[in-house]
């Protein structure tokens, strides 16, 4: 390649890494992150974002300089060289992916076995999924409740069952899902990092109330918690 292309080749990517940098850097594509687990998720977003518009801006730059370079002038009527694979260049372009991927996946691992670390003494809430309603039930406390209470900064285990079909359990702020399947006993894990309530949405088609099976979740200070939870329990 001529020292021309390359130079070209790298102002190119260097505009379109510009543009898709912008696009994924000040666009709030997600609600902002409120559990210590969604802020390894979001961390795994980037790395692979980073990853898949580095890729796309290689490949259009490429693609975008060999249309406008190697274009078939008016009147040409040739065809191309006959060219028959380029061996170094494949071994290239199959080992960068597999070591891409392969870090993807070490790195998805990582965040996959500290997420499900299971602090001891940890709080258990009990989910119960039904057609079309969620309910909570605190073992600690004794109660049930329509809507998901929890203290801020302190690790909670969901366990969720179904009393009919599949549904699933989904605050986007906390980043975690679970599949709540009828017949056995799911776990999910999350620690809830910012105050305020969120939407609990059912994101599995469960039947034809689905799109109302709706609950919030309402992450509260720790003395605002225990100030709730006595109250209701005294009931
Ligand atoms: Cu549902």
């Amino acid at each position: 390649m001529r020292r021309n292309t390359i130079t070209r080749l790298v102002g190119l990517c260097a505009v379109l890494g510009g543009i898709a940098f912008v696009v994924a850097y000040f666009i709030p594509w997600m609600p902002e992150t409120g559990s210590r687990e969604g802020g390894r998720i979001d961390d795994l977003y980037w790395l692979a974002s980073i990853i898949s518009l580095a890729i796309f801006v290689i490949v259009t730059a490429a693609l975008l300089y060999a249309i406008v370079r190697f274009r078939a002038r008016p009147g040409d009527e040739e065809d191309g060289k006959p060219i028959h694979g380029h061996t170094r260049l494949e071994m290239v372009w199959t080992a960068i992916p597999a070591a891409l991927v392969t870090a993807i996946a070490v790195s998805s691992a990582v965040v996959l076995v500290k997420n499900e670390d299971l602090e001891s003494g940890h709080r258990v809430v009990e989910v119960r999924a039904a057609q079309f309603a969620w309910s909570f039930t605190y073992p600690d406390l004794g109660i049930t409740t329509g809507e998901l209470r929890l203290p801020v900064g302190e690790q909670v285990e969901l366990e969720l069952e179904s009393d009919d079909v599949i549904h699933s359990f989904w605050v986007p702020e906390w980043r975690v899902k679970q599949d709540v399947v009828p017949g056995t006993l799911q776990r999910l894990i999350v620690t809830p990092t910012k105050t305020g309530s969120f939407a609990l949405i059912c994101t599995e088609l469960c039947g034809l109330g689905h799109a109302v099976m709706r609950a919030h979740a309402i992450v509260m200070a720790p003395e605002e918690y225990d100030a709730w939870a006595a109250e209701t329990a005294a009931r």
